[in-house]
């Protein structure tokens, strides 16, 4: 039985409420503070780069192990025992919520998401559309017990959620699988905006319940990876693609807590919060400014940018995350050292910095280099503070 705090929509267990995560260096950033030391993780820290996943992962298939509670907990405590990153990223897909809402999909090794059949016309919208979003509050079962399962383990360090943009996602649906430029996607978005708009809306439902079944599960943030929004221009961006982002984001924006701090009893009064969002997408530079307008609390850089033209962008009052090139890890030390020293110097500018890639970890890279990484960090914005 939970007991429930009045007018708060999260559990008084979830870390947040208790206390567990409120406090923690990471939510502290995205909250905009400065923390004592710069805060990091890396994006798709859990995966090939680890030899203990790759073991675990011999004779499996992607998307039964992101269902499998057990092994997509462990799979997500891996890289936190490992590096000691300030968060873990729950051990799933952006796909996963299309399969379980009855979508023909497979997660192809080595090649990304396939799906059975390509959705181009407005009649294959419809027959997309007509599978109900509301029959994932039961399917997604699996994924709350494993964020669960995660957050009984990671104490003080926050659970990331995560979830894929209705671009990224329309992407994938509109190909068929990866793609370069993402043509078709952007053909129907101008060819038939009626349709356009309908998959925008269904995959906003299906993706945003995904993220809200995360965070009522135990994520202390949440972060929404629209990892192909660098192929439009603004204009499309605004018009075709923002508002379903915001209508996805919609399902966590209402969740809040009580801030509970070691000292609340000392100064009782209660501050209300919401659960942080961080807002991603590669190649987006363009875009930052309307990425945030969406609702985000947090945005994203990739590599392409420096951090202080990306906080110029955004107008000096964002928590921004990023943006260490995924190519200098597999460079020497000394090269990797001075790009470091560099992102955290432009990082201080902004409000709030939590270090991560501009993108995600190589499978190919050595995972020592990831432990350095986090070391260096912590002792060198520890001791510039
Ligand atoms: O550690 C983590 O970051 C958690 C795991 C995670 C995340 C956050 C995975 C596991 N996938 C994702 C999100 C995801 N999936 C994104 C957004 C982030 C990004 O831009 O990297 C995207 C675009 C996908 C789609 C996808 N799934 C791809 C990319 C294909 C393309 O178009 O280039 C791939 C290769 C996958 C499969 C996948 N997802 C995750 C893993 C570990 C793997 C590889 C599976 C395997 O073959 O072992």
């Amino acid at each position: 039985m939970f007991d429930r705090i009045e007018g708060v929509n999260l559990d008084a267990q979830h870390p947040l409420s208790s206390g567990q995560t409120a406090d923690s260096r990471l939510i502290r950033a995205y909250q905009g503070t400065r923390p004592d030391v710069t805060p990091v993780w890396f994006m798709r820290q859990a995966g090939r780069s680890l030899p203990e996943y790759r073991e675990l992962r011999v004779g499996t298939r992607m998307l039964d192990v992101c269902l499998d509670p057990e092994l997509a907990s462990e799979i997500t405590l891996q890289p936190v025992r490992r590096h000691g990153v300030d968060a873990g990223i729950f051990f799933s897909d952006i796909v996963v919520p299309l399969k379980l809402v009855g979508v023909d999909v497979e997660i192809v090794a080595g090649k990304g998401p396939v799906l059975g059949t390509a959705t181009r016309t407005a009649k294959d919208v419809a027959a997309l559309t007509s599978l109900d979003p509301a029959i994932l509050d039961d399917a997604l079962a699996p994924i709350s017990e494993a964020v669960a399962r995660t957050v009984a383990e990671l104490g003080g360090t926050p659970l990331i959620g995560f979830a894929g943009a209705p671009f990224t996602l329309a992407a994938y649906l509109v190909e068929g699988g990866p793609s370069k430029d993402h043509i078709h996607a952007r053909t129907l978005m101008h060819a038939d905006p009626e349709a356009w708009a309908a998959l925008m809306d269904w995959t906003a439902e299906v993706t945003g319940r995904f993220l809200r079944a995360q965070v009522l599960a135990g994520a202390s943030a949440a972060q929404l990876f629209d990892s192909w929004a660098g192929a439009l221009s603004r204009e499309d961006y605004a018009a075709y693609v923002a508002p379903a982002s915001a209508q996805a984001i919609s399902h966590v924006r209402d969740l809040t807590y009580i801030e509970r701090t070691p000292d609340a009893a000392a100064d009782p009064t209660e501050i209300r919060r919401n659960v942080p969002v961080v807002h991603f997408g590669v190649g987006t530079g363009e875009l930052l400014k309307e990425m945030h307008g969406i609702g985000a609390d947090v945005v994203g850089v990739d590599y392409r940018i420096p951090l202080d033209e990306a906080n110029r962008r955004l107008g000096g009052v964002v928590p921004i995350q990023g943006n260490v090139d995924p190519a200098l890890l597999a460079a020497p030390w000394p090269v990797l050292e001075a790009h470091l020293r560099d992102v955290l110097e432009r990082g201080r500018l902004a409000p709030a910095h939590v270090l991560n890639l501009g993108h995600g970890v190589p499978p190919e890279t050595d995972p020592d280099v990831l432990t350095r990484i986090v070391g260096f960090v912590h002792e060198h914005s520890a001791a510039s503070a």
